[in-house]
């Protein structure tokens, strides 16, 4: 059954210079890239997007690393592609996370770890409606 997925690609990625061979990881998988777009997350997307974390100690340091430059937003659809796309960035912490994985590959720290997605169905369109509109 095809699924759409939020993904994101952080602002220590975008300054890095990995745009280019991090979107060709998520486009060798076979999903469908529907829509792509530069810019940068405003306090208020960072705040939904993170609604989750609010009062854990990392949410402040998140929100403001979410915000310092732009990002490169995408919607993906095909088969499982939640799942896809977790398991092709790897574990949240870099240093977990296994070589061949985006994070593995490319991380430095948890905190600057390269890439968000969706971990459901339904956080996706939650986080499709944030960042893309209904
Ligand atoms: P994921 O991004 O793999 O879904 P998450 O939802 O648990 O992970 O956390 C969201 C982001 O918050 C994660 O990409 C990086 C940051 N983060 C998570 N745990 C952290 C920690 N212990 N210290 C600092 N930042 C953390
Ligand atoms: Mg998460």
């Amino acid at each position: 059954m095809s699924q759409k997925t939020y993904v994101m690609i952080k602002p220590d990625a975008v300054a890095r210079g990995f745009v280019g061979r991090i979107v060709q990881r998520f486009e060798d998988t076979g999903l469908i890239i529907e829509r792509l777009e530069y810019g940068v997350v405003t306090q208020d997307e960072a705040a939904q997007n993170y609604r989750e974390h609010e009062g854990k100690p990392f949410y402040a340091g998140l929100v403001d690393y979410i915000t310092s430059g732009p990002v490169v937003k995408m919607v993906l659809s095909g088969p499982e592609a939640v799942a896809v796309c977790r398991k092709l960035m790897g574990a949240t912490n870099p240093r977990d996370a296994a070589p061949g994985t985006i994070r593995g590959d490319f991380g430095l720290s948890v905190e600057a770890n390269v890439v968000h997605g969706s971990d459901s169905p339904e956080s996706a369109e939650r986080e499709i409606a944030i960042f893309f509109g209904a």
